[in-house]
């Protein structure tokens, strides 16, 4: 579906930079709290603990990590709950015979194998993302985020929807998950949100939103091995999933909560790593947006 093999890899990575700290400091003293400003909002449904979820979503590449640890960043009581994307990389299996006779352990990097060879490996890397994914936002967040005095927020990194009706229907549509496959996982899925959908519940769904140049210019700046033979025109494919499910809304989702969710667009075009204003623009906007879900 689009891949070839480049001559050299770049392996020049994005670095959390210092701003970080001075972004902090900064947003430390502005003049609306995080916690404050949530708290006017708080709900507290059938006894679990107050929590927010938000998932950010975006094409590969456009920033989604660097923009979480932003967010968390400016507001202390917000928690990222990243991609499990070395999960995906690093699959250990224990069948394989060493010299003497004793298990040994192989690992395999499925992200790869997808890569390498998609009409094959499709069915089984969306299988595992959707699933490890899952499993990591179900884990209990740190006694840390419970303890804040406003509303805590975790900022989920893709969510169970994206794997869906981005990822795995895109396949689909490629040819690279077959009508079989395809009505196996959404019948999965399916049964996987009506029994922990609720658990795992968003109230709102940031689209970092860039033209697919845009995308491939920083994947290729940050130079993930796997994904070295990911062409423009995948980039393009995956953008016009995010636009049809987010912007158009002409996906069909089958999660009636889902297609009422609200989305805040955020042009993630601009370069908020090196560009303070830009930065501290984009976090009013969704602290702003949280506050009136
Ligand atoms: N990915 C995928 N299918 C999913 C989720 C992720 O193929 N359901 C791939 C796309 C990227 C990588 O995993 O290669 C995640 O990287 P990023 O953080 O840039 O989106
Ligand atoms: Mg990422």
């Amino acid at each position: 579906f689009g891949y070839y093999a480049p001559g050299s890899p770049n392996t020049a990575k994005t670095q959390p930079t210092k701003y970080l700290t001075t972004m902090a400091q900064k947003l430390g003293q502005h003049e609306f709290p995080c916690s404050r400003l949530l708290s006017s909002t708080a709900s507290n449904k059938d006894g679990r603990a107050r929590m927010k979820r938000v998932s950010i979503e975006g094409n590969i590449a456009v920033g989604k990590s660097t923009f979480a640890k932003l967010l968390t960043t400016a507001c202390p009581d917000w928690e990222v709950v990243a991609e499990p994307v070395s999960k995906w990389q690093n699959i250990e299996s224990g069948t394989s015979k060493g010299t003497d006779n004793s298990p040994q352990r192989t690992v395999s990097n499925l992200l790869h194998m997808m890569y390498q060879d998609p009409q094959r490996w499709s069915y089984t890397f969306q299988t595992y993302s959707c699933m490890s994914r899952l499993r990591t936002q179900l884990q209990p967040p740190p006694a840390r985020l419970l303890n804040t005095e406003g509303i805590p927020v975790q900022v989920y990194e893709r969510s169970i929807y994206s794997d869906r009706y981005i990822f795995a229907l895109n396949m689909f549509e490629l040819g690279c998950i077959n009508s079989t496959e395809w009505a196996v996982y959404q019948d999965w899925h399916s049964l996987l949100v009506q029994q922990f959908g609720h658990q795992v519940e968003l109230e709102g769904i940031i689209y970092l939103r860039a033209p697919p140049q845009v995308c491939m210019e920083r994947l290729q700046k940050r130079g993930r091995a796997e994904e070295k033979g990911v062409k423009l025109d995948y980039l393009d494919k995956l953008h016009v999933q995010h636009e049809r499910w987010l912007v158009e809304k002409s996906t069909e989702v089958h999660f009636e909560k889902l297609s009422r969710i609200p989305v805040l667009h955020l042009d993630a075009s601009v370069e908020f790593q090196s560009d303070s204003e830009v930065r501290e623009q984009l976090i009013t906007k969704v602290k702003n947006f949280f506050n009136a879900l």
